[in-house]
């Protein structure tokens, strides 16, 4: 069986530059691009074209998490994900996750030969999640969100942004170590724009060191085309209004590049080849200073 393969490891994607994980939406509404690769052609198509340009690992959804979008059932998400995986795990040469909260869909994507399991819910969603991760030896991401995507957008408030999410951080690692999930399977995210506020994700990027020293477990960053992005670059270098969903990759590219710096491990992009290319570049710069 493909997952009795070796345990994930973060460590195993390298150290050097961030990874860059390359988003696969099988879905018919995702925000930034709903519908362009539900056919599993285009899906498969499109994650070889993000290997191309450099992703590390492709994380394939087939629930679009954006506020309000529409519940999918568990075989409607299988019959999305599973063909896609199965058929990138072939032939990508990257490792592959699935992008769920829900164990069964988890499940066939393992069988299918994925290794990592990015839950935004961080296995709250799901009483069998966790144990299942740890049963496979998967790699495991661990999302904050407030509430849940229906509700999460409606007024979120915090005291402390930054705190309250790390405390959420630490105790979903603590939850996932306990049910045996592999400590160096185990990543975190502070989920970016899932029930917060502009200021909040503005916050939470700012203050980004601190979060990656207090947490001690790789940290992955989405904010690839966020709405927050659009909010800040409204009237910024001519837009009339917030740029677009697709018109929100520079602003993307300039939070990832900061993330990295802040000490994220991962960043879950739209656009790889962008991302590949700028984490390239800042990587080489600390070993010219020491030279
Ligand atoms: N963001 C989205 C989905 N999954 N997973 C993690 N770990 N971190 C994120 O920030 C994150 C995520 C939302 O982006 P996208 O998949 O493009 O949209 P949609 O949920 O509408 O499919």
């Amino acid at each position: 069986m493909p997952y009795a393969s070796a345990m994930f490891s973060w460590d195993d994607l390298g150290d050097t530059r961030p990874a860059v994980m390359g988003v696969v939406n099988v879905t018919p509404d995702s925000f930034s691009d709903g519908g362009r690769w539900l056919d599993p052609d285009a899906a498969v198509a499109h994650g070889l074209a993000l290997v191309a340009a450099g992703a590390d690992l492709l994380d394939v959804g087939g629930e679009s998490t954006r506020p309000g979008a529409a519940p999918v059932g568990v075989a409607e998400e299988r019959r999305r994900v599973e063909t896609v995986i199965a058929r990138l795990v072939a032939v990508a040469g990257v490792p592959v996750s699935v992008d769920t909260t829900k164990a069964a869909v988890a499940r066939a994507a393992l069988d299918a030969g994925a290794r990592v399991v990015n839950d935004v819910s961080a296995g709250r969603f799901d009483p069998d999640m966790l144990g299942l991760v740890a049963d496979r030896g998967a790699g495991f991401v661990a999302m904050h969100m407030l509430g849940d995507p229906r509700t999460m957008q409606d007024d979120p408030r915090y005291g402390d942004v930054v705190a309250e999410v790390g405390d959420f951080l630490l105790e979903r690692a603590d939850a996932a170590r306990a049910a045996g999930v592999a400590p160096g399977a185990i990543a975190v995210d502070p989920g970016i724009g899932f029930g917060k506020t502009t200021a909040h994700n503005l916050a939470l990027l700012a203050r980004l060191d601190q979060l990656v020293a207090r947490v001690g477990v790789p940290v992955v960053v989405g904010t690839s085309r966020k709405r927050f992005i659009g909010r800040v670059l409204a009237g910024v270098a001519g837009e009339t209004g917030e740029p677009r969903a697709d018109q929100r990759d520079d602003g993307t590219l300039a939070t990832t590049v900061w993330a990295a710096e802040c000490g994220a491990r991962v960043a879950r992009v739209h656009d790889v080849r962008g991302a590949t290319q700028a984490l390239a570049l800042i990587a080489l710069l600390p070993t010219v200073a020491a030279a």
